[in-house]
């Protein structure tokens, strides 16, 4: 039997996702995995029976509702459908799904446009933490187009402004987890971070490797995969993640010098697929790897930065991505605090409509 359920499908940042109403969905994981398995078409390398594009980046649900919290409009779960296996976790968040829940909350009415622009205040349910995304709405409806641009994403579109607020250790419990600024997993010296998002970076010379290889290139190296594997299991550990094995997170992002007027240079792999830019939360994290000293990233870049506002661009496989952040105490892991980070991005609706399950 075929069961309907309201939809909308987005483009958020650079990935691709499912947006449904919780009201929508069943709440329990039990009985609402299933039919987001079957709607996005899992387990299948091509997604064919399914909405699904066949990859990570665009096999992604949001599930919104009307928050109950003083601090929130809306609640956002995040669910990464797997591609390939029967497996829907929650276990991490993504910022560039969370660029389309602003306009989406305002499309669904669980928010009451602004004349001008509107601050939508999301609470997202799988770390805890707020983000404040202001989105465009003339006349009080969502603006979709405009002029800006986000590497990755062909053409122009409106800007969706999104704040953090209280991201440091929002899944590991700690903006360092290991307590160190660097540790030493397999002989290899890495950074574990979790500003938004847990990120293990090591650097690409570790591996002799330039940096700038291409995510196909990265992903035909299987003994590279193999020991990148090997490192993240036991990060994962190191990280208060537990047993990583079927987890998304850490992230494990290779870094090396810029080539192109930023700050350095990424491939992430997210973390069997490598990115074709980089996550939203991801390069946060790298970001603020650069900043305190004694991180693999700031060994390599040998760069300080002052108390205050900086902003930070990092390259990855399809552009850069500019991180703005305000940063003190970066001398040593003690004092070192994010105060704020901010970023652009933008979002499109792609369809409106119902989605069909295999119930
Ligand atoms: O880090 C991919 C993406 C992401 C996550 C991933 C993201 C983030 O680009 O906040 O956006 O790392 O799985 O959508």
């Amino acid at each position: 039997m075929q069961l309907s359920i309201p939809c909308s499908i987005m483009r958020g940042g650079t990935s691709k996702g499912l947006y449904f109403l919780a009201e929508d969905l069943p709440a329990e994981p039990a009985l609402r995995d299933p039919l987001l398995l079957s709607l996005m078409g899992s387990p299948d390398e091509r997604q064919i029976d399914g909405l699904g594009g066949a990859h990570p980046l665009t096999s992604k649900v949001a599930i919104v509702s009307k928050s109950t919290r003083v601090d929130a409009d809306v609640d956002y779960l995040f669910l990464q459908v797997v591609v390939d296996k029967a497996q829907v976790s929650d276990a991490q968040n993504c910022g560039n799904i969370l660029a389309g829940v602003g306009p989406f909350a305002i499309e669904q009415g669980l928010v009451a446009a602004g004349d001008n622009f509107t601050d939508v205040r999301i609470h997202m349910l799988n770390t805890g933490a707020n983000a404040v995304a202001r989105v465009q709405t003339p006349q009080a409806k969502v603006n979709y187009s405009g002029d800006a641009k986000i590497d990755g994403v062909p053409g122009s579109s409106a800007p969706v402004l999104i704040d953090f607020l209280d991201i440091a250790g929002s899944s590991c419990g700690s903006l360092f987890p290991s307590g160190n600024s660097q540790d030493v997993i397999n002989n290899i010296a890495v950074t574990c971070i979790d500003n938004g998002m847990p990120v293990v970076l090591l650097n690409a010379a570790d591996f002799a490797l330039q940096g700038d290889e291409s995510p196909a290139e990265l992903e035909a190296n299987h003994s590279l995969k193999e020991q990148i594997e090997a490192i993240r299991l036991k990060a994962g550990e190191l990280m208060n993640l537990g047993d990583v094995t079927k987890k998304t997170v850490p992230k494990m992002t290779l870094i090396s010098k810029a080539l192109n007027g930023g700050l350095l240079n990424t491939r992430s792999f997210i973390p069997h697929r490598v990115h074709d830019a980089i996550g939203v939360l991801g390069s946060v994290s790298v970001a603020t790897a650069c900043v305190l000293k004694g991180t693999v990233a700031h060994d390599l870049l040998q760069q300080d930065f002052a108390d205050g506002s900086i902003e930070i661009v990092v390259e990855h496989p399809t552009g850069q991505f500019n991180v703005e952040m305000e940063v003190s105490g970066s001398d040593n892991i003690a004092s070192f605090q994010i105060h704020r980070a901010a970023l652009l991005r933008t979002a499109r609706l792609l369809m409106r409509g119902e989605a069909m399950a295999n119930s």
